[in-house]
């Protein structure tokens, strides 16, 4: 059976299982708030794997939770295509965020499924634990583990604001599996995620053939000063540690516009202490997020970060402790694997166009250890990571069609 344009998911259905996954763990206006091994969480897994099992899905889950779901080949010995993303969103997340991935590789094996389409190589649809590292840092922690980037009790000991360690997270939701992390072998793995970017949309293109992935750096800054009583302390008497944050702040800021246009830099997270409207902060503790996709670049930032944080703190007579806890070089994803994705969206008819993916995904970790590319497609106004976000029933379409006709292109439809 030749790969036609006319084989097409079903997007309807595609849209239905969304709108299902998006009424567990509700945000606050419309978006998702299921963060990584909570309750939430454990629903959500739940009700994915009660549809894989009725799509006829051999389930494994391996030792940091993550899920795989697989599709049988002909030919028992080739190495599955793998498809797949998360199911974990942020606290103020969208409703596709992660999930198109992961349920666009479900809508994948549906439609195969009907037709009776036969491949040589097995599929597996992966929803990977902790991709967004917003509880537990760092980001795409447990497709970290198994592409051998991080070790599995350095994951399993990370904390979130309450002091809960992954591991016991993990346990506590009934989500560790036995499986040891990585022994999976992958012919190659394709991940379908929405361009949390502007570029798609503006240029009227329904894919994007993701050929690299900008580079990241996240480093905790703890800030340590004095606390006293914001009314009766002298100015020059103060070590004010939340003045150094604003200037370090305002720092991020220029070293990132100073690499314009393509690198990026902010901080998204801080906790201030004793945070009291009439207490000098005594302590401050912030994220740095830089991200280039020149590694001489992201370089460059954490170096000159690292020295103006110092001039700032030794002139305001302040602590200062720089932590990485998070981060990956700019990386190359594989030819044949890109060029699956271009062919599929040549035959289907979609506009389409290259792109740098601007946002860390599983598949930057996988792609150091299987043959991986990614597919985009629009969301409005580029809009992600915010509870707006939003697509269209074509758009979640035009991508799972373009991940349907690569994977029959790389797992070998059988006739
Ligand atoms: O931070 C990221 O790029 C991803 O959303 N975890
Ligand atoms: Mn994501
Ligand atoms: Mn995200």
């Amino acid at each position: 059976m030749a790969l036609e344009s006319n084989l097409r998911i079903d997007g309807a259905r595609l849209w239905d299982s969304l709108m299902e996954m998006a009424q567990i763990g509700p945000g606050l206006r419309g978006g998702n708030n299921r963060q990584a091994l909570t309750a939430e969480d454990g629903e959500g897994r739940a009700l994915f794997q009660k549809w894989c099992e009725q799509a006829g899905l051999e389930m494994g889950l391996d030792q940091m939770g993550t899920m795989f779901a697989k599709r049988p080949g002909t030919d028992p010995d080739a190495l599955p295509v793998y498809v797949g993303s998360h199911l974990d969103t942020q606290p103020t997340g969208g409703k596709y965020d992660g999930i198109l991935g992961v349920l666009g590789g479900l809508e994948l094996i549906r439609t195969l499924n009907d037709l009776d389409i036969k491949t040589k190589h097995p599929i597996v649809v992966v929803n990977w634990t902790n991709e967004e590292g917003t509880r537990f840092a760092p980001a795409m922690m447990a497709s970290g583990v198994f592409a051998g980037q991080f070790t599995q009790d350095w994951a399993y000991s990370r904390e979130d604001a309450d002091g809960v360690t992954m591991g016991e997270a993990l346990e506590n939701i009934g989500w560790r599996g036995e499986e040891t992390v990585g022994k999976r072998k992958m012919h190659a793995m394709f991940e379908l995620h929405i361009e949390q970017g502007p570029i798609l949309e503006n240029e009227g293109k329904e894919i994007g053939v993701v050929t690299h992935g900008q580079g990241l750096k996240w480093m905790q800054i703890t800030i340590t000063g004095t606390e006293s009583h914001t009314g009766s302390t002298p100015m020059p008497m103060r070590k004010n540690a939340g003045l150094g944050m604003a200037r370090i702040t305002t720092l991020v800021d220029d070293i990132a516009l100073s690499h314009a246009p393509n690198a990026v830099g902010a901080i998204g997270h801080c906790d201030v202490y004793p945070n009291s409207r009439n207490i000098i902060p005594g302590k401050v503790v912030f994220t740095v997020d830089f991200r280039s996709p020149d590694l001489a670049v992201l370089e460059d930032m954490e170096a000159r970060l690292r020295a103006g944080a110092k001039e700032i703190c030794d002139t305001n007579g302040l602590g200062l402790e720089i932590e990485i806890v998070g981060g990956f070089d700019p990386i190359t994803f594989d030819e044949g694997c890109v060029s699956a994705v271009r062919n599929a969206a040549a035959r289907l008819g979609y506009g389409h166009r290259d792109l740098v993916s601007g946002a860390g995904h599983d598949a930057c970790w996988i792609n150091a250890v299987a043959p991986t590319s990614m597919i985009m497609c629009p969301c409005v106004d580029g809009l992600s990571h915010n509870e707006d976000e939003e697509i269209s029933v074509e758009w979640a379409t035009a991508g799972t069609d373009v991940l349907l006709h690569a994977v029959l292109e790389t797992a070998q439809i059988v006739d």
